[in-house]
């Protein structure tokens, strides 16, 4: 898509001044791409270039975290926290602890944020974090004292009126207790409110653990009932089997629909009768093993595939929820000749531009990450709101919530695109109804 002519020249600059960083120049494009109508009708907006300080995190703070193994050798990995824009409220956002992450996957998921948050309605500001640890194979007390070296530096950057981080990928409840274990003990502060994700019995909020996949599952609802239709009887495609792709699962089945694949690095299952989700729940987060040992304890009923894509298995709804640029352009014309009519995103940011492009030429219905899986953060900050009242809600009136946000996220697109000319676009809804909420709290605040 072009850019309006201001906004080439502020990607341009993106593009210099954080060279090598493609997942963070992508994010932006992207955004970029959808803004142009939004920057034309506030040119005020422009005057106090707030483009190009929405491009450049407020703080950038990487550090080193040493550790030591069972076998007492050493490991250095390194730490990040990008604390990208607080107009809105305190840093909101996970940490991520895959050996894949650089500073430039920090920023594309601190950036993505923003606006995510943004589109909550709720007082949050956007941050995210994390490291290049590799959990795997870890036994429980690498991870701790893993958990233990990073927040020795991080806590002093984080708060719960400054920046709040949670999980993401490779970091669960067991992660977020060890790291509010050590912020509690190098602050002597019960601060709740620092982390969210917490366990319910040390002041963790129902429904977050389930919230990001219930909530993606809420959105593609709203999504199905615009064009008349519901997840009742359809086959869903949900790729990875972490907590965004269990939680998924289980509200898909609950609203009627049938997930028949799902997946890890390692390949995919197809289980054409549907996933056991209490199998997936005991496989993945008590035995922490790979997913094809799904299909051997299914017998016959399952197939684990490795050398395909999990988009050919044919579906109504596809689901991604495992990471980054998952569904190329070869994947979304599969799903499309699969019978694909809807796709939530709830991974940051799973298909690639030209994915989405076919997608969208294809008249699929397309929930971008920022809104779709903006559940999880969302009941973050119901936490936060929780533990600021020393409450605690119960799980009906927290999935209530969810639900009405979630709700209230898809009007927010869905009118927002019509209002600029550009009916069931989503991403452009998406990004314009954020851009116009930061950027007003931005120009209201003065120039910080
Ligand atoms: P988990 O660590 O719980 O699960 C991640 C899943 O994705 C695992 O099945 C993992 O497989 C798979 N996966 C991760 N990296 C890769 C990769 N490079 N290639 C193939 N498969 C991969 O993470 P979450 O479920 O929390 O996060 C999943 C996605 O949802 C991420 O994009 C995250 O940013 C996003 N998200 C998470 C939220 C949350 O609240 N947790 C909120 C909003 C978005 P394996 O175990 O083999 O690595
Ligand atoms: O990408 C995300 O929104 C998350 N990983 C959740 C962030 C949060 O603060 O709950």
């Amino acid at each position: 898509m072009p850019m309006h002519g201001d906004l080439e020249r502020i990607y341009a600059d993106v593009l210099a001044r954080n060279p090598g960083e493609r997942e963070f120049h992508q994010a932006v494009r992207e955004v970029l791409e959808s803004i142009g109508p939004a920057v034309d009708k506030h040119p005020e907006y422009a005057d106090a270039k707030i483009v190009e300080r929405i491009c450049e995190p407020e703080r950038q703070i990487i550090f080193r975290v040493p550790w030591e193994d069972d076998r007492g050798a050493i490991h250095i990995n390194r730490g990040f926290r990008v604390e990208f824009n607080s107009a809105l409220g305190p840093y909101k956002g996970g940490l991520r602890f895959h050996p894949t992450v650089l500073l430039g996957t920090v920023k594309f998921l601190g950036f993505e944020q923003v606006f995510k948050n943004a589109l909550t309605g709720l007082p949050i500001g956007g941050g995210k974090g994390g490291s290049d640890f590799d959990p795997k194979g870890r036994s429980d007390r690498e991870v701790m004292r893993f958990c233990q070296s990073f927040m020795t530096e991080l806590y002093r950057h984080i708060g719960e009126y400054t920046d709040v981080p949670a999980g993401d990928i490779g970091v669960g409840s067991r992660e977020i207790g060890y790291l509010f274990g050590q912020y509690k003990r190098i602050t002597n502060r019960y601060e709740s409110g620092v982390l969210t994700g917490k366990g319910l019995n040390y002041g963790g909020a129902q429904v977050r653990r389930e919230a990001t996949g219930y909530g993606c599952a809420f959105f593609v609802e709203e999504m199905l009932r615009a064009r008349g239709e519901t997840f009742d009887g359809k086959d869903v495609v949900v790729s990875g089997s972490g907590n965004v792709a269990i939680y998924t699962i289980e509200k898909v089945h609950q609203l009627g629909g049938r997930v028949v694949a799902c997946s890890d690095s390692s390949g995919f299952v197809h289980d054409p009768k549907g996933i056991d989700l209490e199998l997936i729940k005991d496989l993945k987060e008590v035995r922490r093993e790979r997913i094809g040992a799904y299909a051997e304890e299914r017998g016959g009923e399952a197939t684990f595939v490795t050398d395909r894509s999990v988009w050919e298995v044919p579906c109504a709804v596809a689901l991604p929820s495992a990471t980054q640029n998952e569904i190329d352009e070869a994947d979304a014309a599969a799903l499309v000749r699969g019978g694909c009519i809807a796709v939530g995103e709830g991974a940051n940011m799973p298909t690639t531009p030209a994915g989405a492009r076919v997608l969208l030429e294809a008249g699929v219905s397309f929930g971008p990450g920022k809104a779709a899986n903006a559940g999880g953060v969302a009941t973050s900050a119901l936490e936060m709101q929780q533990n600021a009242s020393r409450d605690s809600w119960s799980f009906a009136h927290s999935e209530e919530r969810l639900r009405d946000i979630m709700i209230g996220i898809h009007a927010r697109c869905f009118e927002t695109a019509e209002e600029y000319g550009m009916p069931g676009n989503y991403v452009a809804g998406a990004n314009i109804a954020a851009y116009a909420r930061v950027a007003e709290a931005m120009l209201a605040l003065g120039l910080v």
